[in-house]
């Protein structure tokens, strides 16, 4: 399967794009093989499975079969660093972390990664990803200058040189369980500079009003994360947000 065509004919035919993220140290793969069961029973289009600690190895393994066995959605690896890369999964988000200061974080695990996502057969997805106020562990971890989230054109800035860079996808993150979710004012303008490519939006969204603010805004994919952990009824949870995202 081609994910990132698959993506873009949903992104288009439906307007917004339903990702729903499992961090595979959260649960086990049992458990995790549920979330995505009962996520793709509630719309979601694809599971990205990856964090920023721990979820690497026979974890990573074990979380992409199990998930596998419960839905035919495709499975995208959002990797914390060279470990998050597994051959069971259909795709990976290859992204570089632009404003980390860390070079580890921009170049280094991309490089140690690459050679085994070429053995793999696993399709790359190239995206710019950007991480903004209060940023959460991801932010911690990576090192990232975070961007103001009032100052649309600093995302706007990176956003850009993502593009320039021939990164297909950019993904603006405040960080898994961030207080605040990326404001409508700086998805709108970075997705204005982005055109045809493609914005993904994350961190914090936890309801369907949230949901929309973000779609209307300009973002073409919502990720959510947190719901999925913390709901007794995903199924419902994750409806409510699919169907107030969808045109
Ligand atoms: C984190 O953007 C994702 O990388 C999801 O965030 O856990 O807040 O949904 P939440």
């Amino acid at each position: 399967m081609q994910v990132e065509k698959y993506l873009n004919d949903i992104a288009e035919r439906e307007g917004t794009v339903h990702l729903t993220l499992i961090d595979p140290a959260s649960q086990s793969p049992d458990e995790a093989a549920e979330i995505a069961l009962a996520a793709a029973q509630g719309g979601t289009d694809a599971i990205m499975v990856g964090g920023s600690t721990g979820a690497g190895g026979m974890l990573l393994d074990q979380t992409l079969l199990k998930i596998k066995e419960k839905t035919d959605k495709p499975n995208i690896l959002f990797p914390g660093n060279s470990a998050g890369v597994s051959r069971y999964a259909d795709a990976i988000f290859f992204m570089s972390l632009l404003n980390s200061r860390d070079i580890s974080f921009i170049t280094s695990n991309q490089v140690m990664g690459a050679p085994v996502v070429y053995k793999s057969g696993i399709e790359p997805i190239s995206m710019a990803y950007l991480i903004v106020e209060p940023g959460g562990t991801v932010g911690w971890v990576g090192d990232a200058k975070l961007i103001p989230k009032n100052k649309a054109d600093i995302a706007v800035a990176y956003a850009l040189a993502g593009k320039y860079l021939g990164m297909h996808y950019t993904y603006l993150e405040a960080g898994s369980g961030a207080d605040e979710a990326v404001r409508p004012e700086m998805i709108g303008a970075v997705k204005h500079v982005l055109g045809d490519n493609k914005l993904i939006v994350g961190g914090g969204i936890r309801d369907a009003v949230t949901a929309k603010r973000c779609a209307l805004a300009g973002a073409d994919m919502i990720v959510t994360g947190t719901i999925v952990e913390k709901s007794s009824n995903v199924t419902a949870r994750i409806e409510e947000i699919v169907s107030a995202i969808k045109s």
